[in-house]
């Protein structure tokens, strides 16, 4: 972890000289208004809290704000009431000679503006006297987390979850299932997690990724295993949800699934050996007789759910029900669920006699049928449990009569969440997110280019992280001047590189500000990278210090 002094030197490159103390902001991401009057006021631990009803969550983060002050009096005000800004993230905070107030349009509001009092206060106690207005541009500010690449534990999960919170981002889009594992308990499917969840065991010998695929740090065939029980996840979203958090679950398929098919397989071969023939069939996502040959993006030939299969609907269904019952035991609403779709490999179901049997049955002539027919059955699924269908940008797409790509607007709506991955997936240099956002669909914008925390953050030979779409730098998360029309913004933490929590930590870490900044903040024309680098390498490197967070420092006289 690089000291405090060591921050200095962010701020010192990105500007190359530092900015007057009263040019830099005191709140990270920037907030709507702040205006600061110039005398102080003093907190102690022993200070009053006053809090109207519906605040015990938020009274008891306040209580352990004010713990680590020195001893001393004081008066905070929390409660949930009219604010300038609108939506019920707004909150205002009134600094006086008195008294601290803080009111918020909701419970949430008044979190939000807890965040921003644990950044003005000094370690001493000291807030400067003045007023904060605030409320976010987007409603979605979100950070994905992909455990299957390699396992994260549940500590390091609910540090990230306390370090989006601090910095105001509300939904945490959880990459669970991916061909290299599955990484939730299903009561129903225990091979899932008893198979799926061992690479080990799993994929002898196979490390996450070839070597020749980016730069990534070398990946250990043996690290990475494990899985939450459903306890351990449901305390994951009690802790999101004391920090106003969403969980969106991900169970990538139909595509990216090698470790629930593998499970399945081991499952079915078991079941046969046993003599039930009938039950070893119930949850098969894989067709024996199949032939197809193809290559996924990572290289892998047997990726590819069988979506012709009942089996597969089964599954699914199985899962969602299990999913849910989780959100009910945490009492949280589970009202997204993401099913990934992404980078299916051409030739799949080609050479299965089930899905091509099904396929004449229909009348389909092309495989792009039968996967509208499935997504159409996943998104059936969900909806007789109550849940929103989410994909990647692929789930949205498909080719027009001339063969471009374009929106599917036979499916857009407010309840199909698109997440777009590569902005300048559309020929002529199309504005991807746009278009789904003006053709109906929900959308997130989460561009490899800008939003990519798995990658570098630069250029240079110790740097890890891939770097398919170049080098994501701090800045090319500030600079991001995001498409009209959509939801939010949302971080991407693969999980090739993801070894470590330090690795975590550093990858994310400041981009991950960069971002909220984006995502929270209002968009200037002109956004001031001299101030915003000024306000990290003065405030928030320091606090990161302070709360043991590894990040990544640019190399003396490098970005
Ligand atoms: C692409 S872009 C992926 C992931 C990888 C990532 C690595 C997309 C939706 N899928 O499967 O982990 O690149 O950067």
């Amino acid at each position: 972890v690089p000291t405090a002094d060591a921050a200095w030197r962010f701020a010192q490159n990105a500007a190359l000289s530092t900015l007057p103390e009263d040019e830099v902001g005191r709140i990270t991401p920037r907030p709507r208004a702040a205006h600061f009057t110039g005398g102080q006021y003093r907190l102690g631990r022993d200070a009053a809290v006053v809090h109207g009803a519906g605040l015990d969550n938020e009274v008891r983060f306040l209580r352990a704000l004010l713990a680590d002050l020195p001893p001393g009096e004081g008066v905070v005000t929390l409660a949930i009431g009219p604010v300038t800004e609108a939506g019920d993230e707004a909150y205002s905070l009134d600094i006086d000679a008195q008294h601290v107030a803080l009111t918020g349009a909701s419970a949430h509001g008044v979190f939000n503006g807890l965040q921003s009092l644990a950044q003005l206060v000094s370690p001493n106690g000291v807030l400067p006297l003045g007023a904060v207005q605030d409320a976010p541009r987007y409603a979605y500010r979100g950070m994905m987390l992909d455990v299957a690449r390699h396992f994260s534990s549940v500590d390091t999960v609910l540090r990230l979850l306390d370090c989006m919170a601090a910095y105001k981002l509300n939904r945490f889009h959880f990459h669970l299932t991916d061909d290299e594992g599955w990484r939730l308990e299903i009561d129903a499917l225990p091979e899932l997690t008893t198979i799926g969840a061992q690479r080990g065991v799993a994929y002898p010998g196979r490390s996450c990724l070839p070597p020749s695929f980016g730069s990534g740090a070398a990946v250990d065939a043996s690290s990475g295993s494990g899985f939450y029980t459903a306890d351990e996840f449901v305390t994951i979203l009690r802790h999101a949800k004391a920090r106003h958090i969403d969980v969106i679950p991900e169970f990538n398929l139909p595509g990216h699934a090698r470790a629930a098919v593998e499970a399945m397989r081991v499952r079915h071969a078991r079941l046969v050996a046993a003599g039930d023939l009938a039950g070893a069939d119930e949850y098969l996502l894989s067709d024996p007789a199949d032939t197809s040959a193809y290559e996924s993006v990572q290289l892998w030939h047997d990726n590819v759910m069988c979506i012709a299969l009942p089996s597969v609907d089964r599954f699914i269904d199985t899962v969602v029900t299990a999913v849910a019952a989780l959100y009910r035991e945490a009492e949280v609403p589970l009202t997204v669920l993401h099913t990934g779709g992404d980078e299916v490999p051409g030739g799949a179901w080609v050479g299965s006699p089930v899905c091509q049997a099904s396929m004449r049955a229909h009348g389909w002539t092309d495989v792009r049928e039968l996967r509208d027919d499935f997504q159409g059955r996943c998104r059936a699924i969900l909806a007789r449990h109550g849940i929103a269908f989410a994909g990647w940008e692929e789930t949205a797409l498909t080719p027009r009569a001339d063969g471009v790509l374009a929106p599917d607007r036979r499916q857009a709506g407010r309840d199909f969440h698109v997440y777009v991955w590569n902005n300048g997936g559309l020929p002529h240099e199309r504005d991807c997110a746009t278009e789904l956002a003006a053709a109906g669909f929900d959308v997130v914008l989460a561009n490899a280019t800008s939003l990519y925390f798995d990658f570098a953050h630069a250029k240079h030979p110790l740097e890890p992280g891939y770097y398919w779409a170049g080098f994501v730098g701090t800045r090319d998360a500030f600079d991001l001047a995001p498409s009209a029309g959509i939801t939010g913004l949302q971080g991407q933490l693969w999980g090739e590189n993801v070894c470590s929590r330090a690795r975590l930590e550093y990858l994310a870490m400041p981009r991950l500000l960069g971002l909220a900044e984006r995502a929270w903040s209002p968009q200037d024309t002109n956004p001031d990278w001299n101030e915003f680098a000024n306000r990290l390498g003065r405030r928030e490197l320091p606090r990161l210090d302070r709360h043991g967070w590894h990040y990544r420092l640019p190399p003396p006289g490098a970005r």
